[in-house]
């Protein structure tokens, strides 16, 4: 593994990049800012994270399956001793399952969205593809291979900018399995091959089609944010530490994109169908919904409750299959 480490790191900005810190996006295809959250923006996520774990736990150990909750051990520390256990309550929590209000409130956090309207413009779009990653100390989960975010997407959004809001919840480091990304590859525009492994969750680009440049390790402190571009190729491994790596990861687009939001169209946000099935979306499995709008400021999603629901009752298909089993 290279032994480089960030060096697009930047201090913190009030949610808006300056010109520098935009090139260097530009350039590099990520951009970290340290103390862009403060601990009010991130505490009601780890409450709800924690309640929930608790939650789980108690259940767990109602049905005899795990010997304690481990309550009092810290959030950076409970899930670790649960899934020495078991990793049912890791699994459970994984991904886009937890959408409770503190979630909603991170995703339309307004700093992000000071921040998200540099790349994205006024009319924003968050998906429901966020994900909660805790990286549990040596859990084969744990290590994301190398991919672009773009290769899970639909191919007709290859060109979009989709921007990528990585904000760990702890300390991410080199030890317990922080980002790495390969930087400057998003400048071809282009999405390189990807495939499947047998019996593995993530897509992963072939070693053979990694652009030829040296990796960075991109460690982030909790407050920080790693903002990615989703050409980016990335990829994390895994927690050699004994705590968790809590993480989160956000997206935010245009709404002149192909979007399943349920909104209405402006002059020139016609965005054509390219099998013939309405609504299209960049990854149509999820639901899109609008956090911040000037033009239809009725339709931006502004509750809890109606993110739930939207996301609840989402009719999602499938993404139009791209790539195949690797030997
Ligand atoms: O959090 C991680 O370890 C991986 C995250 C990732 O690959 C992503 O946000 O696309």
């Amino acid at each position: 593994m290279p032994a480089a480490t960030s060096s697009a790191t930047l201090p913190r900005t009030a949610g808006v990049l300056s010109p520098e810190q935009l090139e260097r996006f530009d350039r590099d295809g990520y951009l970290v800012v340290e103390g862009f959250f403060d601990d009010g923006d991130l505490q009601p996520a780890i409450d709800e994270i924690e309640a929930e774990v608790r939650r789980r736990a108690a259940e767990l150990v109602a049905q005899g399956k795990l010997s304690r909750t481990y309550d009092g051990e810290g959030f950076e520390r409970q899930l670790a001793k649960i899934s020495a256990e078991t990793d049912a309550v890791a699994k459970s929590i994984w991904n886009g399952t937890l959408c409770g209000p503190a979630f909603f409130n991170l995703i339309r956090n307004p700093k992000l969205l000071d921040l998200a309207e540099s790349f994205c413009g006024p009319e924003i779009i968050a998906s429901s593809v966020y994900r909660l990653r805790p990286k549990i100390p040596n859990h084969p989960y744990g290590a994301v291979p190398w991919h672009q975010d773009s290769g899970y997407m639909e191919a007709y959004c290859d060109k979009a900018m989709i921007l990528t809001v990585w904000l760990p919840l702890v300390d991410a480091t080199r030890e317990n399995g922080c980002m790495w990304v390969i930087p400057g590859a998003h400048k071809t525009g282009a999405v390189v091959k990807h495939g499947y492994r047998k019996n593995q969750p993530y897509l992963v680009i072939p070693e053979a089609e990694l652009p030829a440049r040296e990796p960075v390790c991109v460690p982030v402190k909790k407050g920080g944010a790693l903002f990615l571009h989703n050409l980016t190729p990335h990829a994390s491994f895994d927690n050699s530490t004994e705590t968790v790596r809590w993480s989160m990861d956000l997206r935010y687009q245009s709404a002149a994109l192909p979007t399943n939001a349920k909104i209405s169209r402006l002059p020139g946000e016609d965005v054509p169908s390219p099998g013939g099935v309405a609504p299209i979306s960049c990854y149509p499995p999820e639901a899109d919904f609008l956090v911040r709008s000037s033009a239809r400021p009725d339709e931006v999603v502004r509750e809890a409750k109606e993110f739930q629901r939207i996301r609840r009752e989402h009719l999602g298909h499938g993404v139009t299959p791209r790539w195949s089993l690797l030997g």
